[in-house]
């Protein structure tokens, strides 16, 4: 009996926890949120969130200070910690340049590193518009976090709402790039969030944390009508703001994540890799995972990741220590070793038991990994 894993959404400072906020309602809090500040006023803002108080800093706001955000949180890590317990993966959303998102942003993934946590990473930059000041500071902030966290991703609001027509406010600029990022994060959710042939397996997205390490390109897009694959398809792909076919330089391997109804059709799911793989250097892999789900009829979502690093030996290197970590009496080596994709196990899950198959294989793996199966599209 395995124990599933929890993933959890954190929002640090204004922005993270707008978009926090809007990812648990777009969930209808299946996907758990807190936000974290320590800003009374912002966080009584966020209803679907559980809210996280900062204390030792100004009840106003941070007003910028990253540094004061940092130490005082450091301070109080404990909260972090006890915050973490059970989560196997942290969905981090931040906005750049402030004093609390980014003064969080180090100190959150580092507890989450001490704790064996995955992370998932949304930075959000300015708006151009924000000034030069902003923009540096946001470009220190992620400095800051450089080798921090598991996947990230960093978009900026300008390339959010770049679809936006002219003469929108400010507000409306705002509001419309809160929800492209939390349309995005909760469509990718809702990948692993059924069980599925093709489900985004939460021990599989795990291990892409492992192997995929690093800076993530992500677009995401829904579209209804016969031509909803060429729409979504369009978006993603080349959509002016996160269009992905101009970042796919370099990209080692791509994630595509197909969400549909009960009609989708076969050739949609082909036609979404065929299209990806076009974009990606040869002999990149594409892996895909699509789900059904009865509430998406009429409706497909896409979503595609573009991993820049591809580290096959690191999984293989995780199951060979393991290996040489197991009794000499030639026994096989204890089960919390290893996970199933091969990553060193800290402890959270000892003694859990695997659920073995009649021939000894782990059902906790994916039937396809079990079988070695390659699906080719080509
Ligand atoms: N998409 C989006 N971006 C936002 C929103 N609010 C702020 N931002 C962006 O996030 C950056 C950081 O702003 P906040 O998140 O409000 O700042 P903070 O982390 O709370 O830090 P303080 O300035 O100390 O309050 C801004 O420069 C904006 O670019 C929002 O509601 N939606
Ligand atoms: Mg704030």
């Amino acid at each position: 009996m395995s124990k599933d894993p929890v993933y959890r959404v954190f929002g640090l400072g204004g922005a993270g926890g707008r978009i926090a906020n809007a990812v648990a309602r777009a969930t209808a809090g299946r996907l758990p949120a807190y936000a974290v500040d320590c800003d009374t006023a912002a966080l009584a803002e966020l209803p679907a969130c559980q809210p996280l108080r900062l204390d030792d800093l100004p009840a106003t706001g941070a007003g910028g200070d990253a540094a004061k955000v940092t130490s005082a949180a450091r301070a109080q890590s404990e909260r972090f910690h006890r915050a973490l317990e059970d989560v196997s993966m942290a969905v981090v959303v931040a906005g750049l340049g402030g004093g609390a998102g980014s003064g969080l942003l180090p100190v959150l993934l580092d507890v989450c590193s001490e704790r064996n946590v995955r992370t998932m990473v949304f930075l959000v930059r300015p708006f151009a518009f924000e000034g030069t000041d902003r923009l540096r500071a946001a470009g220190s902030a992620l400095s800051a976090v450089e080798d921090r966290g598991d996947l990230r991703i960093v978009v900026s609001n300008d390339e959010l709402v770049a679809d936006l027509p002219q003469g929108a406010t400010v507000e409306e600029a705002f509001a419309a790039a809160t929800r492209t990022l939390a349309d995005g994060v909760s469509l990718f959710w809702r990948l692993g969030a059924h069980p599925a042939h093709l489900a985004l397996d939460p021990g599989l997205l795990l291990s892409f944390a492992v192997t995929g390490r690093g800076h993530v390109d992500f677009a995401s897009g829904v579209a209804t009508g016969p031509d909803r694959l060429s729409l979504a398809l369009g978006r993603v792909l080349e959509g002016r703001g996160l269009g992905l076919s101009r970042r796919a330089e370099g990209a080692r391997a791509a994630l595509v994540g197909v969400v549909g109804g009960r009609d989708l059709r076969l050739a949609e799911v082909g036609d979404a890799v065929r299209n990806v793989a076009a974009i990606l250097p040869p002999g990149a892999p594409v892996h895909l995972s699509a789900v059904l789900e009865p509430e998406a009829e009429g409706t497909l979502g896409l979503v595609v990741l573009l991993f820049r690093r591809w580290a096959t030996a690191e999984r293989e290197e995780a199951i060979e220590n393991a290996a040489a970590a197991a009794p000499a009496d030639g026994s096989p080596a204890p089960r919390h070793l290893v996970d199933a994709y091969g990553r060193p196990m800290s402890g959270r899950f000892d003694g859990v038991a695997p659920s073995l198959g009649p021939n000894g294989e782990n059902l906790d793996d994916p039937t396809y990994l079990r079988r070695n199966l390659h699906i080719d599209f080509d």
